[in-house]
């Protein structure tokens, strides 16, 4: 019996310096998985015009974002990188997933609440629509494993129940063309033309959060730039992001369980942890007992060994745009080659002449 082969996709907007929660959630593990799995990493350009549509230099931010990948050592020979609108089926595919969601499935979605604000009739539809461009990102290369930061395991579920409807609502189809693959969904085998795709979200940093206020996502539309550290800060930067970083007065615990309750010093252990590739538990074994102001020149130290070689190589690859230009064209063909062929399966299924 057939299973869909293991494929890796993920994709990360070019909307603004990345930082380090999309270091930790999301880049550091595209890296990793490029060993164990053939992986296709995305510039989503098409899911910056959502929350915003016009922007000064969207191409710019294509490029810094892509450098970013290769800067951190995802290796575009192997794999494949480029960014989202080269590839024409992103479009094609959202919309029929458009057709197969739900809107209430769209309204439930915290992303939407979040961005939409107060002001949810004035949200663009691209807006409301995103997470089914995210199911068509995916689901275009029927990738099985998505490697994600914890914000995004809705949009995650959200795939595979649009995956599992299309599937259910084409089932004679799907199995008239041939077209679909065994799959095993909890105890049960079901033939479908989608896998039910998952996420990738472990570590000991799957939500870095701000380092004002650790009840809140790191991210980059925070005003405040001491919330976060960028790929592209300098040493100084860091190491000042880090001494100013809002902690309590208590020392660190000596056991995990310690944390609970005490998020600033609970987001600081576990980004030590993702940065050296341990976990929590073990940099308590380090640190525990000892003050913020032990542990503060530490992490900075840390950080700066990571963060700056990347940094470096992502300047480097700026100063070459035609190069990385060449990076995703060569990148694009590829995609558009297997995407193409998901194209054509889904008119098949669906009835669509082509
Ligand atoms: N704070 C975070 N911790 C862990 N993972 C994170 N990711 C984002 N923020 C964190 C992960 O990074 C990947 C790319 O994210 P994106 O391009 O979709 O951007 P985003 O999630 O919209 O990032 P921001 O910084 O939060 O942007 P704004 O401020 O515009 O909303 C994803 O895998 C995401 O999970």
């Amino acid at each position: 019996m057939s299973e869909f082969k293991p494929l890796v996709f993920s994709g990360v907007q070019p909307t603004g310096n990345l930082h380090l929660g999309n270091y930790l959630g999301a880049i550091r593990k595209f890296v990793a998985l490029q060993e164990s799995h053939n992986c296709i990493y995305c510039v989503v350009d098409l899911h910056a015009l959502t929350a915003q549509l016009v922007h000064d230099d969207l191409q710019g931010q294509t490029r810094s974002i892509t450098a970013a990948f290769l800067a951190a050592g995802i290796d575009p020979k192997q794999h494949i990188v480029f960014n989202q609108s080269r590839v024409p089926g992103h479009a094609e595919l959202a919309w029929i997933f458009n057709c197969v969601a739900r809107i209430g499935w769209m309204n439930r979605m915290t992303q939407f609440k979040d961005k939409a604000g107060k002001d949810r009739e004035n949200a663009s539809l691209g807006l409301l629509a995103y997470p089914s461009l995210m199911a068509a990102d995916i689901l275009l290369y029927r990738a099985t494993h998505v490697p994600v930061g914890d914000d995004q395991k809705q949009h995650l579920e959200l795939t595979r129940d649009i995956a599992q409807k299309f599937n259910i609502d084409f089932s004679k189809r799907i199995a008239d063309t041939g077209l679909g693959v065994d799959m095993l969904v909890g105890e049960e085998r079901v033939n479908g033309y989608f896998p039910l795709t998952e996420p990738l979200i472990e570590g000991p940093a799957p939500r870095v959060m701000s380092l004002r206020d650790g009840t809140k996502k790191m991210s980059k539309s925070d005003v405040s730039d001491l919330s976060r550290i960028n790929l592209t800060d300098d040493a100084d930067s860091i190491s000042k992001k880090i001494r100013k970083a809002k902690t309590d007065p208590e020392p660190l615990p000596g056991d995990v369980e310690g944390l609970e309750g005490r998020p600033e010093a609970e987001n600081l252990v576990g980004i030590y942890a993702a940065l050296s590739d341990t976990s929590k538990e073990a940099v308590i074994a380090d640190f525990g007992g000892q003050q913020f102001s032990a542990f503060k020149p530490a992490l900075t130290e840390l950080a700066v060994s990571v963060m700056s070689p990347i940094s470096a190589e992502m300047r480097r690859l700026m100063d070459d745009p035609a190069y990385i230009d060449g990076v995703l064209e060569d990148g694009g063909d590829r995609a558009g080659a297997i995407a193409g062929k998901t194209m054509n399966d889904v008119k098949e299924i669906i009835g669509l002449l082509y």
